[in-house]
């Protein structure tokens, strides 16, 4: 098949060949003459083959095994600790436009560049050919996807987070109808990648493929996690489905007989994991969803993945009990950038005293260690995470691998900001919950790179990684409801909102308010029509506080949390006009929902003269 014999053994041409795909063998062939490994490997995801990766990532150091058999540590560079938002490029032909908030290059000068910078880059290196498949395994919701990449974690990472797609590829039959990712971290020391001022992550929609080079993060370098959902989400946008930043969960009422599928799309480290795995529920994944309609017009959704890559800070066995005791159990796990003393994982709000010093994303650390600007150098970093699979849960949704996935009857919409939504509300009908989600503000996280704590507006959570204008995008979702005989209820969330500096809400009463969501979609709940949406009554909430956590949720809570709160919102209202107005296509129906509310809003104001109206004014 023209690729030398002498970097590929035999075992491993048979494979490619095994596959009757041409496509398949000159895009290998391509990437091993530009970037020039010492050796291929194509792996099958024959149990054999994932037992060679793991080995793989320890023998060439990107691991290192920890105490408890199965769990091992990976550090990123301390500069390549989140997603690099300012060169992932969108590479578009002359006269395409998308988003403003998106990076974008020409593409032919892009492609140069990168090629340029790919040019002998695994030299010395193994090449690892890999094939998984996003979605459940003969699922028409799913999608294919090719990994080329010199790096054993991320293989390894990806042989945790999705499923195994070597069948699905012969099954093909010599099509090109798949997704191609080609990664190297490039030049290591100390087993980090080096070049970070060549840290380049090209999107090349024309052709569905991704070149990530000088990168380990797995947001970066994970060809299958955010990159995937990019190509995805022009796929599905221009095929009329939805591909969505959103995780897929079973609610179960206590004393029902019954579940409910929700969706909710937050921000990154903004509650979306701890909300899939909220106690007493089921999970099915915690990050992407597709989503198409069925002939009986039900939302059905599927899992795109098949395991957590979380955020860890925080995990302990109050707040988030079931994460806590899978991190802490026997199982096939692999942390990243926390801390490591004598081969025990620690990481801050674990519940525990940490050591004093111990190895960490810098390299050794110690308690009252300083950076150069004077700061305390964290033990870990705030977005360390872990890496391990959902069905090895307690909690697995017995559906998580049904290829006709799930029909989905709520959407949840979360932002995290501190003074101006409620904690819970349900938008007043399906366009008014489109306009509620595209208006998602947030402040932004360690999750990407950059500034924390600087309000955004997020539509849908998915404002980084759009790669369709944004009113093609909002289109595509009013349109989706239409579509549907049984089209979700959409609500939105806050579970940030404070007063005095303090937070207003304990991390667990997420689970209230999913159960008053779950209830009002089977009409068990009245509710208050607010100018924003329904809110919930004091009764329900009292109810379901005492029946969840035995405590007393007073009046004064209630009306704290739950007032309208009339000048912020108008203030909102202005921000997000300014920021839509900039962008082009964007629905006219969007602006009547926006200005619906500014209306409402206005007119509570006039009526009740004052800055925060409480629910009860509204009966
Ligand atoms: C997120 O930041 O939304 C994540 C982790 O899910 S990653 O995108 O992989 O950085
Ligand atoms: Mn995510």
């Amino acid at each position: 098949m023209g690729i030398s014999e002498s970097i590929l053994d035999e075992a491993s041409l048979e494979k490619l060949e095994a596959l009757n795909n041409e496509h398949v063998v000159s895009i290998v062939k391509k990437y091993i003459e530009l970037c020039k490994p010492a050796k291929v490997t194509v792996l099958d995801g024959s149990d054999e083959s994932l037992q060679y990766v793991r080995s793989l990532a320890k023998k060439n150091g990107e691991e290192k095994a920890l105490k408890t058999n199965g769990h091992t540590i990976h550090f990123d560079g301390p500069q390549d600790q989140g997603r690099d938002l300012e060169n992932t490029r969108i590479l578009l032909s002359p006269g395409q436009k998308l988003a403003k908030s998106i990076v974008t290059q020409d593409r032919e000068a892009g492609l140069k560049e990168i090629f340029g910078l790919m040019d002998g880059i695994m030299s010395g290196k193994e090449m690892l050919v890999k094939f998984y498949c996003l979605g459940p395994n003969n699922s028409r919701f799913s999608l294919l996807a090719l990994q080329l990449t010199d790096s054993a974690y991320v293989v390894h990472s990806e042989d945790i987070l999705y499923r195994q797609g070597y069948e699905d590829f012969k099954r093909l039959d010599g099509s090109s109808s798949f997704f191609h990712f080609v990664h190297s971290a490039g030049r290591l020391e100390n087993n980090v990648a080096a070049d970070v001022s060549k840290r380049r992550v090209f999107m090349d929609m024309k052709e569905n493929r991704v070149f990530t080079i000088n990168n380990q993060y797995a947001g970066n370098s994970v060809g299958l996690k955010k990159l995937a959902l990019r190509l995805a989400i022009a796929k599905a946008n221009h095929e009329d489905w939805l591909c969505e930043h959103m995780f897929l969960m079973g609610a179960h009422p206590p004393g029902k007989d019954r579940v409910t599928y929700f969706t909710g799309a937050f921000p990154s480290a903004c509650g979306k994991t701890s909300t899939a795995m909220i106690p007493g529920q089921t999970i099915i994944g915690d990050d992407i969803a597709y989503l198409r309609p069925d002939k009986e017009g039900n939302a059905m959704a599927v899992n795109v993945e098949q395991g957590i890559f979380g955020i860890i800070e925080d995990v302990n066995p109050k707040d988030d009990a079931l994460i806590y005791r899978a991190l802490t159990t026997l199982r096939e796990l692999i942390f990243s950038n926390i801390l490591v003393k004598d081969s025990v994982p620690y990481w801050m709000g674990m519940g525990k005293e940490l050591p004093k010093e111990g190895i960490g994303f810098m390299g050794s650390w110690k308690a009252g260690m300083k950076d150069k600007a004077g700061k305390d150098v964290l033990p870990a970093h705030k977005n360390a995470r872990y890496t391990i699979r959902i069905g090895e849960l307690e909690n697995i949704d017995p559906k998580a691998e049904d290829p006709n996935g799930v029909p989905v009857r709520g959407f949840i919409y979360g932002g995290r900001d501190s003074d101006t939504s409620v904690p819970v509300l349900q938008s007043l009908a399906w366009a008014h919950g489109v306009f509620l989600g595209a208006t998602i503000e947030s402040e932004t996280t360690a999750a990407a790179l950059g500034q924390v704590g600087v309000r955004k507006h997020n539509p849908m959570s998915n404002i980084e990684f759009l790669t369709v204008p944004l009113g093609v995008y909002i289109k595509n979702h009013l349109a989706f409801g239409k579509k549907l005989k049984h089209a979700p209820r959409i609500f939105a969330t806050n579970y940030f909102l404070k007063k005095d500096g303090r937070f207003l809400n304990e991390k667990v009463d997420k689970k209230v308010w999913l159960l008053w969501m779950e209830g009002r979609i089977h009409g068990e709940y009245d509710a208050i029509e607010t100018p924003i949406g329904f809110i919930p009554k004091y009764d329900d909430l009292q109810g379901l506080f005492q029946k969840v956590f035995s405590r007393n949720y007073t009046q004064e809570e209630y009306e704290a949390e739950f007032s309208i709160r009339v000048v912020q919102l108008l203030e909102k209202m202005d921000r997000m006009e300014a920021v839509f107005r900039q962008e082009e296509g964007i629905p006219s129906q969007f602006f009547s929902e926006l200005n619906s509310q500014r209306d409402r809003l206005k007119e509570a104001l006039g009526k009740f003269q004052k800055d925060s109206i409480t629910p009860s004014e509204f009966e």
